[in-house]
């Protein structure tokens, strides 16, 4: 189905940005050490704001210069922003803040927290496995111990409850000190299900309890055998009864992390039945949603499209595709998105590719990564100096349209350039990390395994910072290598688990098991196929429900899904 663009308006273009950066010498590309320097005073506007006008909540104000809790209570934006202190070679501010992060965060707090935000945006572990790096004097154990290994450990026990359905699949939101509510929504976003293996397997492997590797592969498989016979997955999924309540399929809002993680996981664990699931995924995307070397929305039964439109979320897909080494399509749809990018500057939420244009309340761009997430890893991959052009024009625009006295603001029309007072935390976290790495082809993230530290552990030597580092959807990067550096003590200590696991499930009936499902209880291991997810203990768990929640409310972290439903009105909602 070829879409013909309509040509922008001549308003739009009088708004746009115009480049005065700095091109290479020759006139011919933009000077990479040019745009360090002023992607890291970007960095520093932005995180000395957070720090003078709103640490601790979890985001600056930037219009209004102070601060505000938006996913926790835990100061995200500072603990979003830890690793891209060292990526910008700051040590010294690295280690004041990981003192500051241990002397000041609490996770036992009475707040709701989404499961899904709580996990991909704390860059705790990968701060712990980086600190040594970054001068931090490491305690005796480390990798396999350390304060903020720790407290990654906490914040993700406190998610635990969310995984104890009849499913295996998690609730999108927890009370980090009582558990799951009751009455708490059963449907959660596909990415807010699929999003956990890269850190709580990691998790795993550095404490040695399976627990959180155990969870997160279940959910993953749950996702896997729901998937419709054309081998599509849709966008919100009851987690009690495993019924499809959004049936929408595409690659990006409340479905993207879900690839995202079936191919950085199967990288990071060398799992190549995670990157068999991606690859049948991606065939079916490809033969139902591709049109043009755009991704549209479509039925995940019938492959109808439901929406031909292009979400501003979707432009990680070409970073992805490099992953898998599949580089001529990546760069075609990366190009086809970087026009969308010239057109308004920066991408809207929404924009309807027939019509070539934004779709109506969703023309804001809060800031996102996503399109020079895909140039870093492309520019990686191939040396096209397109695609520091795009980095270019992004250091552009964003400080054009979007810089204000205390910080960087999100851009609530790219019509018009209104701002929101609202920045990020993937701002610090993602934007201008991934900015910094597409100008920094030395960085130490970028180690061809050159170089290496060694690192003796109490279970034995270990290597550490060879690269191939993985990079979490928050763009938190995970050195593959230290997986295995407390691998033997997770061997023993997982047969002991084993054993005892045995030895309780013998005790335990199964009703007092199905009781504790919504609870805040300890956490218990989800079903396996075939025994609590069957029809009659979806009855059961139904039964539970107040009877008032016939409908139930969608539940999507990053982005509403009813605002879709209320744009569009072509969601397959089935409440029956
Ligand atoms: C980030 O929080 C993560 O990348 C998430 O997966 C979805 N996108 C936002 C930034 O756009």
């Amino acid at each position: 189905m070829p879409f013909r663009l309509l040509i922008p308006l001549g308003l739009l273009c009088a708004l746009l940005p115009q480049h005065h950066g700095a091109p290479g010498p020759d006139g011919s590309a933009p000077d990479p050490a040019h745009y360090r320097e002023r992607v890291k005073a970007m960095f520093y506007h932005a995180y000395d704001s957070y720090l003078e006008n709103a640490f601790p909540f979890d985001e600056l104000r930037p219009l209004t210069c102070d601060g505000h809790d938006t996913w926790g209570s835990f100061s995200l934006t500072l603990i979003d922003a830890l690793d891209t202190l060292l990526i910008l070679g700051n040590v010294s501010e690295f280690q004041r803040v990981v003192e500051v992060l241990q002397d000041s965060v609490d996770f036992d707090i009475d707040v709701n927290a989404s499961v899904f935000e709580t996990n991909i945006r704390g860059g705790l572990l990968s701060a712990h496995l980086l600190s040594k790096k970054a001068g931090v004097e490491v305690e005796a154990g480390w990798p396999c111990s350390g304060p903020l290994l720790r407290m990654a450990e906490e914040a993700a026990r406190k998610l635990l409850p969310a995984f104890q359905t009849p499913t295996g699949m998690p609730y999108g939101t927890v009370n980090l000190l009582h558990g799951v509510n009751p009455g708490e929504t059963p449907v959660t976003c596909t990415a807010g299900i699929g999003t956990f293996i890269v850190e709580f397997a990691t998790l795993s492997s550095l404490t040695g309890d399976p627990v959180f590797e155990d969870v997160a592969r279940v959910a993953l498989m749950r996702l896997w055998e729901s998937r419709s016979d054309i081998g599509l997955v849709g966008n919100h999924i009851d987690v009690l009864t495993g019924k499809w309540v959004a049936q929408d399929a595409g690659i990006g809002a409340g479905v993207d992390s879900y690839f995202e993680y079936l191919v950085k996981g199967a990288i990071l664990l060398q799992d190549k039945k995670l990157m068999a699931m991606f690859l049948e995924y991606n065939k079916a995307i490809r033969n139902y949603t591709r049109f043009d070397d755009w991704y549209l929305w479509v039925q995940m039964y019938k492959g109808t499209v439901s929406m031909p439109v292009f979400q501003s979320l979707e432009a990680y897909w070409p970073g992805l595709q490099s992953l898998i080494g599949d580089i001529d399509n990546a760069m075609r749809t990366f190009l086809n998105y970087y026009t969308v990018w010239k057109q308004f500057g920066g991408l809207p939420e929404f924009y309807n590719i027939p019509q070539g244009y934004t779709v109506e309340k969703r023309e804001g761009y809060p800031l996102r990564p996503e399109l020079i997430e895909s140039a870093m890893y492309l520019y990686r991959a191939t040396g096209d100096p397109t695609l520091l052009e795009l980095g270019r024009d992004a250091v552009e625009s964003i400080e054009k349209i979007s810089k204000v006295e205390c910080g960087f603001a999100t851009i609530k029309d790219l019509r018009d350039h209104k701002l929101d007072n609202r920045m990020e935390s993937f701002f610090l976290a993602e934007t201008v990390k991934y900015l910094y790495l597409l100008f920094d082809p030395t960085n130490f993230i970028h180690n061809n395994g050159s170089t290496f530290d060694a690192v003796i552990t109490p279970y034995g030597e270990c290597i550490l910072g060879a690269g191939g580092y993985i990079f979490n959807t928050e763009a938190h990067p995970i050195d593959p290598a230290a997986l295995h550096c407390c691998q033997r003590l997770k061997e023993e200590q997982w047969e002991v688990e084993d054993l005892m696991r045995e030895f309780y499930s013998l005790k335990r009936s199964r009703s007092k098991f199905q009781k504790n499902t919504v609870s805040s209880g300890p956490w218990e291991p989800p079903a396996r196929p075939g025994t609590l997810f069957s029809p009659e203990n979806h009855d059961q768990a139904r039964e539970r429900k107040p009877a008032k929640q016939k409908v139930p409310l969608l539940s999507c972290p990053s982005q509403p899904f009813t605002s879709k439903l209320a744009l569009l009105g072509q969601v397959f909602l089935d409440s029956s």
